[in-house]
């Protein structure tokens, strides 16, 4: 039954638990393709698919239609489609300080840069959080935004009877006729019967807006799911790409779910899926209808999980929610590089640690800026690498880092790993990583002084970059005079760390340009 405080908690910060919830998630369409496109200015028409070495990590719609798929050789998508731009992934060659595009990067001198699709994606997400003021980023193209706060006020100007003081009444009768315009694939009735279809239909308008103002600002197309809870919208969002999105309201969350296994819902996949589905001896096709039909007792029995169980029975009828939140949880970055002939002398592993920790430190400044000022500092640090095919891992702790500033955290990193590189021998290595996890809130009073260090990159008039504050300011002279009182300051009140040592970088610092493989995910698999 719909009640008036169902409707009035969508205004509120548990709006997502609201049985009137509404949310959406938004994926980019062929990220990497799309920004190696733009920053080209390449015609999206044209096929594209963005190359990491010998093949290709991300394929445009165009290029689809050709039958290129991510992880093709270079030879074979040529071949499919001699015509198709290939642009390579940004790189930073060792011993520089900026990425740059390259035609033809080697890979034993280069690495792969991934911030420019960082930076692009930062944009994207000021755009969507501009517009509304919950949005969950999930990935670097991908997010969740809890609609709930702004359908609340829509629906509340234009449906004054959604007013009542009384919280506990139930919500008035549904308007006979109510225009709503329809956007994309729709698993909605054409006359809404409740008032969570019209609201979840007002949500489809605004997530419609949102993606036009992407493309209009950025050139950028996306694609979104608009549902009650995340794992309808993910599940929506994929099914009617590029450029187009899909809602489904309750009543049509059996017929939506037939369309998939399983295994396609979000956090249902992989071995968790293979489980339930030898565990339930699952059919091939229509297994959310299946599931559904089992009772709550027959999945406690055959699981033998009652929890499990319970989000089961909950998730075939579309009712598993869970919480939407403004922040950005991690649980480790990694930076990575694979070397065909070995690491040559101890300088080059001392150059490569210097991108590392300048990847890391670049990447700890991003998710501060994904939560909102908010920073983490990684209790440890571990070296990884690979040696006349054993792989080995070394713990740095890194607990010091938690009274380093932002600006001297490349530096401050680079110390602590480096002289444990050096006692390890690490030359020859043909796979070196540098992964930080056990992440750790920074106290207040740290977090306040390093929100003023957000740059969400809306802001064009910023004109400089800063490689020590990693963002851009307006006045150039201004900022460098800053630092320069910084310093002084800096110098007249005890260091936490030592940081500089004959093995310590510059005073200046290194851009952070040079980030972890894309497909990092994979080569920490190796070390498992
Ligand atoms: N990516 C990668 N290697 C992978 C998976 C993804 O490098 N194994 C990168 C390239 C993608 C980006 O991450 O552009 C986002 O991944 P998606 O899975 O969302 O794929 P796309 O955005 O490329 O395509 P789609 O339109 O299907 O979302
Ligand atoms: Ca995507």
């Amino acid at each position: 039954m719909e009640l008036q405080r169902h409707f009035e908690q969508l205004a509120t910060s548990t709006s997502w638990l609201s049985p009137l919830a509404v949310v959406a998630h938004v994926d980019l369409d062929a990220f990497y393709a799309q920004v190696q496109g733009v920053y080209a200015n390449i015609d999206p028409a044209e096929p594209l698919c963005c190359r990491q070495w010998g093949s290709v990590i991300a394929v445009n719609y165009p290029a689809r239609k050709c039958g290129i798929k991510r992880g093709m050789n270079i030879s074979e998508v040529k071949k499919l489609c001699p015509g198709v731009h290939l642009p390579h992934v940004a790189t930073f060659k060792k011993g520089e300080t900026t990425w740059k595009m390259r035609d033809e990067p080697e890979m034993e001198s280069h690495k792969v840069s991934l911030d420019l699709f960082r930076s692009e994606s930062r944009k994207i997400f000021a755009i969507f959080k501009d517009e509304c003021p919950v949005v969950e980023k999930a990935g670097i193209d991908e997010g969740f935004i809890d609609l709930g706060p702004q359908v609340y006020q829509i629906a509340k100007a234009r449906f004054p009877e959604l007013s009542s003081n009384d919280p506990q009444s139930k919500l008035p009768p549904v308007p006979e006729s109510v225009d709503i315009e329809q956007y994309g694939l729709c698993f909605a009735d054409k006359t809404p019967s409740t008032w969570h279809d019209i609201l979840i239909l007002l949500g489809n308008k605004i997530v419609y807006d949102l993606r036009q103002k992407v493309y209009e600002k950025l050139k950028y197309t996306c694609s979104a799911g608009i549902a009650s809870s995340k794992v309808i919208a993910k599940l929506g969002s994929g099914c009617n790409k590029p450029f187009n999105q899909t809602v489904v309201t309750n009543s049509h969350i059996p017929e939506f779910l037939d369309k998939f296994k399983l295994g396609d819902a979000w956090g249902w996949g992989g071995k968790l899926g293979d489980e339930v589905t030898q565990l339930l001896s699952l059919p091939d096709d229509h297994q959310f209808s299946y599931i559904r039909d089992l009772s709550f007792d027959q999945l406690k029995s055959k699981l033998k999980d009652e929890k499990l169980a319970s989000a089961l029975h909950k998730l075939c009828r579309g009712a598993l929610t869970c919480e939407i939140t403004k922040r950005t949880t991690i649980k480790s970055m990694a930076s990575v590089k694979q070397f065909r002939a070995g690491v040559k002398t101890e300088q080059h592993v001392k150059d490569w640690l210097k991108v590392y920790s300048s990847d890391i430190s670049g990447r700890l400044h991003d998710l501060a800026v994904d939560n909102n000022g908010l920073e983490f500092r990684p209790k440890s640090l571990t070296l990884k690498w690979a040696k006349n095919e054993n792989n080995k891992s070394k713990r740095v702790p890194g607990e010091t880092l938690m009274a380093v500033p932002q600006e001297n955290l490349s530096e401050a990193i680079y110390n602590l790993v480096v002289p444990v590189a050096v006692s390890l021998n690490l030359v020859g290595t043909t796979l070196l990583a540098l992964d930080a996890s056990n992440f750790e809130e920074l106290p207040k009073e740290r977090k306040l002084f390093e929100s003023l260090f957000v740059d969400d990159g809306k802001d064009e008039s910023l004109k400089y970059w800063c490689d020590k504050c990693r963002r851009k300011v307006a006045d150039e002279q201004e900022h460098k005079d800053w630092h320069f009182a910084k310093q002084l300051q800096a110098q007249q009140t005890p260091r936490p760390l030592s940081l500089s040592s004959p093995a310590s970088p510059s005073k200046r610092g290194v851009k952070r340009n040079a980030a972890g493989d894309p497909k990092q995910g994979k080569i920490s698999d190796f070390f498992k």
